[in-house]
C-alpha cells in the first residue's frame, strides 16, 4: 500500500464562462476567505502550497455552435492545464478550487501530461459527457469528459483555439459517482462505452463504500494507478450544498462524501481533486455558509483530515500539572 503525499498545491481559478450565472468565480476567493488554507494546515502533517490564482485576460471569443465561449474556456484551461503540471512535478498532490467544470478539462490534461496512467473518478449530479450536438444547454461545463476521452474525437467538429488539448484520455479510466440528471445521449454513451457508473440508485443498493470500490477495482485492479478526483459539489443533495448552480435532490449526504473521500484517501494514490461549481452569489447567507463548510469538508477528508481526531505529534501524555 502507498503512502499519500503529506505535500499539496492549492490552484484557484476563478473562472464562470462555462455555464451561465454569475458567481462561480467568486468560489476560490470564498473558501480562501473561509480559511481553506488554514484548516488544510491543520492537518497532521500536511505541507500547502498557494499557487494562487489562474486568470484569464479578456480575449477574442469565436463562434462555435451549440458551444458558448469556447475561446475564453480554451484559454483559461490551457494555463490551468500547465499550472497543474507544475504542481505534479513538484510532487505535490493538485487541489484545484474552481470555478465551473468546464475547468476539468485542464486538470485532467495536465495531470495526464504528467501521469498518463492516471484514473479519473467525476464526483457529480450529472455526467458531463455531452458533445456541441447533444447538449441542451451550450455550455461547456457540461461538456468537459467529451472533450477529453479519446474515444470520442469523432463525434466533435474542429474546434478552433482548442489545438493545444488532444483528447488523450481513455474512457476505460473512467468511473463516475452520485448521478441523478444525466441527458438521454449521455446515458447511451455510459452504455455504449460500458463506464462504470454508480447513480444514486446504486449508490442506494450498494453503499458508498462497495460503489467506489466496485469503480476502483474496475479501472484498476492491482490498485496502482493515480486518482483524479473531479468533485462536482452538486453531487452532495441540494440540502447539502445550495449554492450551485443547478441543484438537484436526492444526491449524497455529506457524510457519504466524506467517507468516499476518506476511501480515496487511504489509498495513497489521489494526485489531483478539483472542487468545482460552488456558487456563493446563490442562496441566503446560511447557504452559502453550508456549501462551502461542504466543500471544505470534503476537501479536508480527500487529504487525510480524520473525524476521529490526531493526537499531538511526538507527545505520549497529558500535561502534568
Ligand atoms: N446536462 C446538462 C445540465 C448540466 C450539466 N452540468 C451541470 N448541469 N451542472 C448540460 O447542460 O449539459
Ligand atoms: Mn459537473
Ligand atoms: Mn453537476
Amino acid at each position: 500500500k502507498m503512502q499519500p503525499l503529506k505535500k499539496v498545491g492549492i490552484i484557484g481559478v476563478p473562472f464562470e464562462k462555462g455555464q451561465k450565472k454569475y458567481g462561480v468565480s467568486v468560489a476560490p476567493a470564498a473558501l480562501r476567505y473561509a480559511g481553506l488554507l488554514e484548516q488544510l494546515r491543520e492537518i497532521d502533517g500536511l505541507d500547502v502550497k498557494d499557487y494562487g490564482d489562474i486568470e484569464t485576460p479578456g480575449i477574442e471569443e469565436v463562434a462555435m455552435e451549440n458551444m458558448a465561449h469556447l475561446a475564453l474556456v480554451s484559454a483559461c484551461n490551457k494555463k490551468l492545464s500547465q499550472k497543474v503540471s507544475q504542481v505534479l512535478k513538484e510532487d505535490r498532490i493538485a487541489v484545484t478550487i474552481g470555478g465551473d467544470h468546464s475547468i476539468g478539462v485542464g486538470t485532467v490534461d495536465g495531470h495526464y501530461k504528467v501521469n498518463n496512467d492516471m484514473i479519473l473518478i467525476w464526483v457529480d449530479a450529472h455526467a458531463d459527457i455531452n458533445t456541441n450536438k447533444t447538449s441542451e444547454s451550450g455550455s461547456v461545463h457540461g461538456m468537459p469528459v467529451a472533450l477529453l476521452v479519446k474515444e470520442f474525437s469523432h463525434y466533435w467538429p474542429y474546434l478552433p483555439t482548442m489545438d493545444w488539448q488532444q483528447p488523450v484520455f481513455s474512457i476505460k479510466s473512467l468511473g463516475y459517482i452520485g448521478l441523478r440528471s444525466v441527458d438521454h445521449y449521455e446515458r447511451l454513451a455510459i452504455e455504449k462505452y460500458d463506464i462504470p457508473a454508480f447513480a444514486m440508485e446504486d449508490v442506494e443498493e450498494y453503499g458508498i463504500k462497495k460503489s467506489i470500490a466496485h469503480v476502483l477495482k474496475r479501472l484498476d485492479p492491482e490498485g496502482r494507478r493515480p486518482i483524479h478526483v473531479s468533485f462536482d459539489i452538486d453531487s452532495l443533495d441540494a440540502l447539502e450544498a445550495p449554492s450551485t448552480g443547478t441543484p438537484v435532490r436526492g444526491g449524497l449526504s455529506l457524510r457519504e462524501a466524506i467517507n468516499l473521500m476518506e476511501i480515496i484517501h487511504a489509498t495513497g494514490r489521489l494526485r489531483a481533486i478539483d472542487l468545482v461549481e460552488i456558487n456563493p452569489a446563490l442562496g441566503n447567507e446560511t447557504d452559502r455558509k453550508v456549501t462551502i463548510e461542504a466543500g471544505l469538508c470534503v476537501l479536508k477528508a480527500a487529504l487525510g483530515a480524520s473525524r476521529r481526531g490526531t493526537a499531538p505529534r511526538g507527545v505520549v501524555d497529558l500535561p502534568i500539572q
